[in-house]
């Protein structure tokens, strides 16, 4: 495992807190960072970030917002789903031959899920278990470091190239527990199904995770979602069953029973962007095609997206 800071180092796109408290893990076990931003910002930046076992770590990094002719040998994507095509338009062309991209969004874009050059390759992460927050510009917070799961799609039982399996030994040592599964998509659908009753729920009922299991309504409503959900994903010959989403979606719930959900922050923010037609719409467009029914997804995406349409701008925002 390099750990060294010769080596071709890590390039995270994103810098809110997953994408600093990763820099941060990553560089206290000495390999080389730069954050990627959207915007200019002074370089080096310096941040802090406090982890789970009540250490705080101040630390500076490069950041930058353009190319500047720098080939990338490992890249993690660690944005919000509508921002992956800026990433992948700006950055795409700087990414070496064989290069590792990581990405980490919640939810997925049936319509065109953005694609590195197909001479590099593509990783998908579900995270299920690592969570951090931002308190102040450039202070992040982690509350949760539990194992997240990563896989390129295929049914291997372990990455074939070396290099990956570097990469996520150095996460893993880092402090980020990636694990390998051959099951990664299905574990999408799992995150998609949980996050599709938790986020848009948080947003109707302006609340933090935990509180949704104090409202009636809310209990039935996750009730019916991930039944329905079930069915969704049997249909698609997906392998977690309606009880296992409830029990997982219970689980979540009580993990982060203090955090805003993205989507509530999204809402809260109100500056039009936000992942419900990457989280709930796939659910339900699977649904249909399947010929499923998708009454309860299909009332939450509604009164969500109503209330998500007062921070948007005019025309609304299609997935990017
Ligand atoms: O993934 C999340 C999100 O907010 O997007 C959960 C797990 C629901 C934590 O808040």
């Amino acid at each position: 495992m390099d750990t060294d800071s010769n080596t071709p180092g890590w390039f995270i796109a994103g810098d809110g807190a997953i994408g600093m408290a990763l820099g941060c893990l990553l560089q206290q076990q000495g390999a080389s960072v730069r954050l990627i931003s959207r915007v200019a910002k002074p370089t080096p930046a310096m941040m802090s970030c406090r982890f789970t076992g009540g250490e705080t770590v101040e630390w500076t990094c490069p950041v930058m917002s353009e190319p500047d002719g720098t080939s990338i040998d490992r890249l993690i994507v660690a944005t919000k789903a509508y921002a992956v095509s800026d990433v992948m338009d700006r950055w795409g062309s700087s990414l070496a031959p064989g290069a590792r991209v990581f990405f980490l969004q919640n939810g997925l874009n049936l319509d065109s899920d953005r694609q590195p050059p197909p001479s590099t390759q593509p990783l998908i992460v579900v995270n299920s278990g690592f969570a951090a927050f931002r308190d102040e510009p450039n202070h992040v917070v982690q509350t949760a470091g539990e194992a997240v799961w990563v896989g390129d799609g295929s049914a291997r039982s372990e990455a074939s190239d070396p290099n990956v399996r570097n990469d996520i030994a150095c996460l893993d040592a880092a402090g980020f527990h990636v694990r390998w599964t051959p099951d990664i998509i299905a574990r999408r659908w799992l995150k998609i199904a949980v996050n599709s009753v938790i986020n848009p729920l948080t947003v109707i009922h302006d609340c933090v995770n935990g509180m949704l299991l104090e409202q009636p309504e809310a209990v039935r409503m996750i009730r019916d979602l991930c039944d329905e959900s079930g069915r969704i994903l049997a249909a698609m010959e997906v392998s977690f069953s309606a009880e296992e989403i409830h029990s997982e979606t219970l689980r979540v719930i009580e993990a982060t029973a203090p955090n805003r959900s993205s989507m509530l922050q999204d809402h809260r923010r109100g500056d039009g962007r936000h992942e419900l037609d990457y989280i709930n719409l796939p659910l339900i467009r699977m649904g249909t095609a399947h010929g499923i029914e998708v009454e309860e997804h299909q009332l939450v995406y509604d009164r969500a997206r109503r209330m998500l349409a007062t921070c948007e701008p005019a025309g609304g925002q299609s997935p990017a």
